[in-house]
């Protein structure tokens, strides 16, 4: 990639889609099971925490069951290779890019294997259940766990940092979202504001499609590995 020396990738729930888990705008999709309103947002996890607790027990416990695919490893090879800055910003909860080998890695919506501490504030490694009011490995303090997710409505991680990758971007990657949910799908406006070349490869045209100089669209598992080639 000829004079292009820092990249920032954004990546959401198609790319783990060939891992097998399920995207949430999908036929058969993760909202499918449930309503947005009731699973991921804070009002739900007051209204109804064992629901909301058990939505992503569940969806932590599959984290075992799933593997890297080729587009998770082929951003790790990159993200291993490529000499000048890069940022995979994810807005998905899985741990699949670290597990491919990624290193330079940002989730913006928070990530199912840490849990948040409503005692201490305080974020902690999880892999297990957080539905039977466990304790707190760090302020020790029972029943005061939430998944660390970023729920609608809720602040994203990492703004700051991620505003500057992009002011110094020369090139915007976005893989397998459906550019639904802000601020995700503005990041391509804000990469071009900053000069950068934009491509897009999703199943599908996205909803931000227009946004971007280049658009494909396949499979990521075959588009990323050649890309990244
Ligand atoms: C915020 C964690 C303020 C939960 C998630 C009106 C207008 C604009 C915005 C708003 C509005 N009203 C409210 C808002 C704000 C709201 C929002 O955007 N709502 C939408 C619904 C309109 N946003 C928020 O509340 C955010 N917070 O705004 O705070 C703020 C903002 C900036 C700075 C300071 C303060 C917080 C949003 C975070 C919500 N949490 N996830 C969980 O995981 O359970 S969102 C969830 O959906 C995902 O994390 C992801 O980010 C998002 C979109 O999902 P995708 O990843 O795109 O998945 P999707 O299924 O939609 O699409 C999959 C795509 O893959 C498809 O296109 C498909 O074709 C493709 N695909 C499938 N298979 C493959 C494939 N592609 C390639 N290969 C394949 N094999």
């Amino acid at each position: 990639m000829k004079d292009i020396r820092n990249i920032v990738i954004l990546t959401g729930a198609g790319i783990s889609a060939e891992s097998g888990l399920a995207t949430f705008r999908g036929p058969e999709g993760l909202w499918e099971g449930h309503r947005v309103e009731d699973v991921a947002t804070p009002e739900a996890f007051v209204r109804d925490p064992a629901l909301v607790q058990k939505f992503y027990d569940e969806r932590r416990a599959n984290l075992r069951l799933v593997e890297p695919n080729g587009a998770h490893r082929a951003l790790a090879r990159l993200d291993s290779e490529w000499p000048g800055d890069l940022l995979i910003v994810t807005q998905n909860v899985d741990d699949l890019h670290e597990r491919a080998g990624a290193k330079r890695v940002l989730h913006m919506h928070g990530e199912l294997k840490s849990a948040w501490c409503l005692a201490c504030d305080g974020r902690i490694p999880w892999v297990g259940t957080l539905s039977e009011g466990q304790a707190c490995t760090d302020c020790g303090v029972a029943g005061r766990l939430r998944p660390d997710i970023v729920w609608f409505g809720e602040i994203p991680y990492g703004m700051d940092r991620i505003d500057r990758a992009l002011m110094r971007a020369d090139l915007f990657v976005s893989i397998g979202t459906s550019g639904a949910v802000y601020p995700a799908a503005g990041l391509v406006q804000t990469a071009r504001y900053a000069g950068a070349r934009t491509l897009e490869m999703n199943l599908e045209p996205s909803l931000g499609s227009h946004f971007f100089h280049e658009s494909r669209t396949g499979p990521a598992g075959a588009l990323v590995p050649d890309w990244v080639e």
